[in-house]
């Protein structure tokens, strides 16, 4: 079942940034903080969003979503305080809306935990994102679909070798693996391979763009020569920094049912970057199928 909040706000003006009304700062500073009725990061209120939500990472990825929607447009839509894009209207007749989170795992709690709250009824989130290839298949302007989810890699802040040779020890990789639900990513997986070519596999979510996906740069002693070899000995297809939130999120909150997938930029074995129209030609497509996936499941 469909759940759309009766109380969905039409707005006046198609876009309007937030605005904070009463005196004090926030409500409930140990629940969800809230500004009359209003998450305080993501800014939304109770009949704002649909049950089914797109989440992407960028402004620009959000408005090739919005495009997608019946007629075009998103009849309500916010821009917060705090750089999250939020855009409610329908697809196939279905109430659907269009999160953008930003970038990292923070961002992607903020967005989850503020969603449930401002949500009722069931939830459904999947991520489209852009990610890093890491085996030869996820070659650039293919869609990763994770239908074996993600671990997540970490900094590890309490060790500190650069050129020893245990410096594995540096990052963390969970031993944990984040699970999709099981039925949505495979509707994901098949609505995608209608649209693009597509590659499952598992991703990881890493804590920073830069160290934790093994980028090296001279001005920063890091020590993560072997953080992509070992992310490949578990068989990593994908190299984001969102899903594994997401994911874990979903498992431990409230009646959510999450996927994810991602477009990739780049093979980080090759170095081979996808061109920038091939790039935008998949986030449509991949659009098209994510929403196909979640009005139909
Ligand atoms: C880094 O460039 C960003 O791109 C990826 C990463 O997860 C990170 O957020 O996803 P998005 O394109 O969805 O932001
Ligand atoms: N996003 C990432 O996090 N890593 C990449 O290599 C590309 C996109």
């Amino acid at each position: 079942m469909l759940y759309f909040q009766p109380h969905l706000r039409r707005c006046r003006r198609h876009r309007r940034i937030m605005q904070r009304s009463s005196s004090q700062y926030y409500d409930d500073t140990n629940g969800v903080p809230l500004e009359a009725g209003r998450t305080h990061h993501v800014g939304v209120a109770k009949g704002e969003v649909a049950n089914r939500v797109v989440l992407v990472g960028s402004s620009s990825r959000a408005a090739k979503l919005v495009a997608l929607l019946d007629g075009g447009r998103a009849p309500f839509s916010l821009k917060s305080h705090r750089g999250f894009e939020t855009y409610t209207g329908a697809f196939q007749g279905a109430p659907a809306s269009v999160v953008a989170t930003g970038m990292g795992g923070p961002m992607m709690d903020f967005a989850v935990r503020e969603l449930r709250h401002v949500i009722d009824g069931p939830l459904m989130l999947v991520r489209l994102g852009s990610c890093g290839g890491l085996s030869p298949e996820a070659v650039p302007g293919v869609v990763v679909a994770n239908t074996q989810g993600s671990v997540r890699i970490a900094r590890n802040f309490d060790f500190d070798a650069v050129f020893e040779e245990d410096r594995d020890q540096n990052y963390v990789i969970s031993d944990r693996v984040a699970k999709p639900d099981a039925s949505l990513a495979r509707r994901l997986a098949d609505e995608l391979s209608k649209e693009c070519d597509v590659v499952e596999g598992l991703n990881a979510s890493a804590d920073s763009f830069y160290d934790a996906q093994g980028r090296v740069d001279p001005n920063f002693r890091d020590g993560n020569g072997g953080v992509l070899a070992r992310l490949r000995a578990l068989d990593v297809a994908s190299v984001e920094m969102e899903s594994f939130y997401l994911l874990h999120l979903a498992a431990h909150g409230a009646d959510i049912r999450a996927a994810t997938c991602a477009i990739v930029a780049a093979n980080r074995e090759t170095g081979e970057v996808v061109e920038k129209a091939a790039f935008e030609a998949a986030e449509s497509q991949a659009g098209r199928a994510v929403l196909r996936a979640l009005v139909c499941t």
